[in-house]
This record gives C-alpha cells, structure tokens and sequence, in this order.
C-alpha cells in the first residue's frame, strides 16, 4: 500500500457535504433529474468542472445541499465520509456539518443531526468508535473484536474514532447560530465536541455569529473559526481576539494578525488543495503553511472538501512533502502533532498517542 496511504492520519478539518463522493453526487443528481427535479444534463458539468472559484464553490455547495438534504441522504453519505476516511488510515476524524432545517420535509436542525448519527452507526466495513446514548454516553465501537488493542497495524480491520463538529453557515442569524450551539450542548453526550463557523466568506458580520460563538464556549464547546479566507482585515482581527482553540485556512493575514496567531499560539487547519482550486492562494510554493511550519506554529494538513476538490488526506501529505520538501519523518511527526488539537476528550487523545507510537516503528 502506498506510504501516504498506509500512514495514520488525523482529519480535523472536513466538511460533511463537501466530502460527498463523486459517484454518489452523481447517482442521486441523475435521480433527481428523472423526478424532474433538477435538470441533470445542466448540472452535470458544474459537477464535473475542475478549478472552481470561492463563488462558484459555494454555488456548488448550494446545488450539492438540494441533492443531499433529506434525512435517508445525509445518513447515506455520512456512512460513505467515513468509510472513505477510514479507508485511507485516518484514525481520528472531526467530522463538521450545518445542521438544517427544511420543514417540507420535516426535517428540523435536530433530525438533521440525528440523520448523521445514524450514518455513523450504520457503518460496517471498519470499526467506528463513537459515543452512545444507551450506556451513559459510553464510548462504544460497532465491531464484534476486542477494543482495547490500541496498536496500528494496516493488515487488521480498520478503526476510526469519529467526533463531530456542527457548523453555523455566515448566512445565519444570531438566533439560527444560537439554536446549532443549544443542539450542540444537548448532543455533546453524543460526541459533538464543538462549533465551526464557515459558509461564504463574503457574506455576513462577526457580529452576527458572536453571542453565540460566546455562548458556546462558555458552556464548554471548543470553536474553530474560519478565518481570513478572504481579505477582511477588521473579522481577522476581532477572530483572532476571540481567541478560538483553532481556525481554518488563514489565508490574508497581515504582519500584525501573523505576529498575533503566533503569539496566541493558535492551531492552524492547513487545507493546500481547497486554496490553490478556489484561488485563493496563487501557488503553493508561495503558501503561509512553510513559514508557520518553518516557526514550528501548530498547524494540522486537513482536506476540506474531498469530493469538491477532489482530494483526500494522503494526497494533502503527499503534495506537502513534494512542495515542501519534507521527508517521511517529518511527515509522520507532523502526522502524529494533529493529536494533540483534536476536540476529543483526554481518553481519545491518549489512545491516539498510543496509535501513533506503535505505527513510529514501521514509519520512521
Ligand atoms: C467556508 C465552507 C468551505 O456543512 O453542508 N464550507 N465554508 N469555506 C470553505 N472553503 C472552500 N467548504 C465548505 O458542508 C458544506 C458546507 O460547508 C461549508 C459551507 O457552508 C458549505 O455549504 P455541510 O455538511
């Protein structure tokens, strides 16, 4: 099995509808269209198309949600994200999604949610550890062998531990943000771990999101924030004071927020692929993932959207080693680093380690 492929890996930065798979956007697009629905032979080369800009991927993103959003969908394609994951020997995933509500169909922000949980325990060809309602919010995994060998071993039966994040999308209201943070709070017994604030960065006001991004860490969910994936000096500034647990992308930073982001020593989710196909960074030999790296400053390779870029994690490591000029060694220990900005709780981070040690000797 190739390197990248083979080596453990840790995904924190992954949009649920943006990891949809080619094959399976595709099939329920075709499906739609002979409902009369969509019209398919429109929409299949705004599938297909390659380089996208930031508007044209959030087009997509609209079009991607008419397909995806009823309950047996997001169940469906949840279960596919995380077996696609787990495929490529991710061993912890952060799994982020916006949870919505379409009273047409009766879906509500909650059933949404509830629809990716069940996607969660529906997986069958690896072992999902997540957490469980039955046994006092017990970690439980959907396998029939034993859980407590904790060695890395790519020849047995794969493992993926899954946590999830629920976004607020920028085109929400305060209310709309603060209703995702109560269902946050409600389902952290069931493995959210926190909130993610993304969606269309030309759209909205920090202002919109903060008392519910407060309201959110108050009561102990962790927050990642997008930020600066576009020029917007004033949002970068107020993100960064608010002082999230990681951010996202960190694209137009100016010598005061960089000087700042270190200082604060705040995780960056380095997503090489999404930047270069939305064109927000010209190249990557010029992309800010070399200098944090070079300032030893947290940083976590993740892919964003695997279906929409189509990319996925070994591809992130490898095209960062290629560019960058690092070798294996660097990569397992840039690999191994990610633990130690996962959401999850102390248990799954010292499980993770203990991955990440006994795969050390077969890596590096
Ligand atoms: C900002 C992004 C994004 O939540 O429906 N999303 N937000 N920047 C990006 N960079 C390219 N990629 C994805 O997944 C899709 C949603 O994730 C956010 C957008 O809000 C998009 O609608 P879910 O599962």
């Amino acid at each position: 099995m190739e390197w990248w492929v083979s080596m453990p890996k840790v995904e924190l930065h992954a949009h649920l509808n943006g990891s949809i798979r080619h094959s399976t956007l595709l099939e329920l697009a075709r499906a739609l269209g002979e409902k009369g629905v969509i019209d398919f032979s429109d929409l299949e080369h705004v599938i297909l198309k390659k380089d996208r800009s930031l508007r044209e991927v959030f087009e997509l993103f609209d079009l991607i949600h008419i397909i995806t959003t009823d309950h047996m969908t997001v169940t469906r394609i949840t279960k596919e994200v995380i077996e696609d994951f787990a495929a490529e020997n991710v061993v912890y995933l952060e799994l982020r999604t916006t949870p919505k509500a379409n009273s047409s169909i009766g879906m509500s922000k909650r059933s949404y949610v509830e629809a990716v949980l069940k996607g969660l325990r529906a997986v069958s060809t690896v072992d999902v550890d997540f957490m469980s309602d039955n046994e006092n919010s017990e970690r439980l995994v959907n396998s029939l062998g034993p859980t407590t060998n904790h060695k890395y071993n790519v020849n047995t039966r794969k493992r993926i531990v899954v946590r999830l994040l629920l976004s607020i999308d920028r085109r929400e209201t305060t209310e709309a943000a603060k209703e995702t943070v109560s269902l946050a709070l409600e389902m952290k017994h069931l493995g959210v771990v926190g909130i993610d604030l993304s969606g269309n960065p030309v759209v909205g006001e920090w202002i919109t999101y903060l008392p519910a991004l407060k309201y959110a860490r108050e009561q102990g969910l962790h927050i990642t924030l997008h930020c600066g994936e576009v020029r917007n000096s004033k949002e970068i500034r107020d993100m960064l004071n608010f002082l999230p647990q990681r951010i996202g992308h960190a694209i137009f930073l100016d010598e005061e927020d960089w000087e700042k982001l270190k200082s604060y020593n705040i995780p960056v989710e380095i997503c090489l692929t999404s930047n270069i196909r939305t064109l927000s960074v010209p190249s990557l030999d010029v992309h800010h993932f070399v200098d944090l790296y070079n300032a030893k400053h947290p940083v976590v390779l993740c892919t964003d959207d695997t279906g929409v870029f189509s990319t996925s994690l070994s591809d992130e490591y490898r095209i960062a080693a290629s560019t960058f000029g690092l070798g294996k060694k660097e990569m397992f220990e840039l690999s191994k680093n990610s633990v130690e900005f996962v959401f999850a709780d102390n248990g799954v981070k010292e499980e993770l380690r203990s991955i990440f040690n006994s795969a050390a000797k077969s890596f590096i």
